[in-house]
């Protein structure tokens, strides 16, 4: 008789004794939980963006009834994007050990055969493909973002997007099949008869609670150089694996971590000198043109604020000094109720150069163009001569090296 054990068809050829119900269940449950706040956290975010106030701040098409839950994103409290952000990051970096350990517990099933026996088994197949292959994608597109500092040019939120609503969905229909039997094999320490089981199991090197350990502990590991790029203080030293926790900004008062640099950005000192530099607000009675030392004789006001990225990072509440939006907007004829403003940089390429704003947030008397940060004039890299400065938004609406404000319905 031929060896068929050799080939992963056969259920001999994985011989590793500690697949089994018991092993699968606890991290497939750890991953229900982590996966469904991930999701959440993932649509708040995007939410964050104001998506569907303008197509510059995102061109995602027909996001139609995927767009269904969007929201006017509120102003507080000031850590709120700071907060979500973070866990997302956070905790999708810390479950890459249980994502691998839970696929690798399955994978005799990948090989399985035959690979289809029946109309039902084929479609638990296909939605186990978009589980697996969605999992994978939304992971990889995750920290390729995060690592790689926007690797998708003005495409990573649509690819994340869309991959976020086909793996819940194929995570949900999973979840709805397994959870009592994972439940069951939880409770009951169920071993034995379950396909998962190699039929000549090796002998083993670690019990199989050994191997949550480890695995637990690697998510640990994973844990702790992460999360302090959102903690800040003296934690941030420890964020090892996050690019922006460790880049040295250097120290004073503009010492916080920086995104794009104005050289990257193609910001000449030139484009930004006070001879130069004209602030261009325009609304319903029309343009004003503001040098910088008009722009001082108006109220100046402060308000204590976070940068919070996308990816993870954020900084501690820095000290922000400059003119409010909501003033800016009363100069071009909306006072009281100021519309909708779209913010342009002098940046000239690059996703980042222009953000909308919602009418809430040009409310919120927190909401500043800023030109002092922490008692001193913006740096170069944090957007002198002026930028923006809103409460609990994404980092990516506070455009620096601003100038130009166009208020009015988007
Ligand atoms: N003009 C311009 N503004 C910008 C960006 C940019 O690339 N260009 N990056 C944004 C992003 S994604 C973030 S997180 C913040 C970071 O601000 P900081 O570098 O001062 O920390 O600036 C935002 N403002
Ligand atoms: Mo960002």
């Amino acid at each position: 008789m031929r060896d068929h054990s050799r080939l992963p068809t056969s259920p001999g050829f994985w011989r590793s004794p500690l697949r089994g119900s018991w092993f699968t269940s606890v991290l497939g449950l750890v991953l229900l939980v982590g996966i469904t706040v991930m999701f959440v956290t993932g649509l708040v975010s995007y939410a964050a963006y104001n998506p569907d106030l303008s197509r510059v701040n995102d061109t995602t098409p027909d996001k139609g009834i995927l767009g269904f839950y969007l929201f006017a994103w509120p102003t507080g409290p000031v850590w709120l994007y700071r907060f979500t952000q973070g866990l997302h990051v956070t905790l999708g970096i810390t479950l890459i050990p249980v994502l691998l350990a839970k696929l690798w517990s399955v994978v005799p099933k990948l090989f399985a055969l035959p690979p289809v026996r029946s109309v039902t088994h084929g479609l638990e197949r296909i939605s186990l493909l978009l589980l697996v292959g969605g999992g994978l994608f939304e992971f990889t597109t995750g920290v390729l973002n995060v690592q790689l500092d926007y690797v998708f040019p003005g495409s990573f939120y649509p690819l994340h997007f869309y991959g976020a609503w086909v793996f819940f969905a194929a995570f949900v229909a999973h979840a709805v099949l397994k959870v009592p039997t994972a439940l069951r094999a939880v409770r009951h320490r169920l071993r034995e008869g379950s396909y998962l089981e190699s039929p000549r199991p090796a002998a083993p090197t670690v019990s199989r609670r050994g191997a949550l350990w480890l695995v637990g502990g690697g998510s640990l590991l994973l844990f702790a150089t992460t999360v302090g790029q959102t903690l800040g203080g003296p934690f941030r030293r420890t964020a090892l694996l996050a690019p922006h926790g460790t880049a040295d900004p250097g120290g004073g008062p503009n010492g916080f971590q920086i995104n794009k640099t104005a050289a990257y950005a193609g910001i000449t000192a030139a484009d930004v000198h006070e001879d130069n530099w004209r602030l261009v607000v325009t609304g319903r009675t029309g343009t004003v043109r503001l040098t910088r030392a008009q722009l001082l004789q108006l109220p100046l006001h402060s308000s204590s604020l976070p940068i919070a990225c996308v990816e993870g990072w954020s900084t501690a509440d820095q000290w922000w000094r400059g003119v409010r939006l909501r003033d800016l907007a009363a100069l071009v004829g909306y006072e009281g109720d100021p519309p909708d403003v779209l913010v342009e940089s002098l940046q000239r390429h690059g996703a980042f150069r222009r953000a909308a704003l919602r009418a809430n947030q040009v409310a919120d008397g927190r909401s500043l163009l800023a030109l002092y940060v922490n008692g001193e004039e913006l740096s170069p890299d944090h957007g002198h001569p002026a930028r923006i400065i809103v409460p609990a938004a994404p980092g990516v609406l506070n455009t620096k090296w601003v100038a130009r404000l166009t208020f009015g319905d988007l």
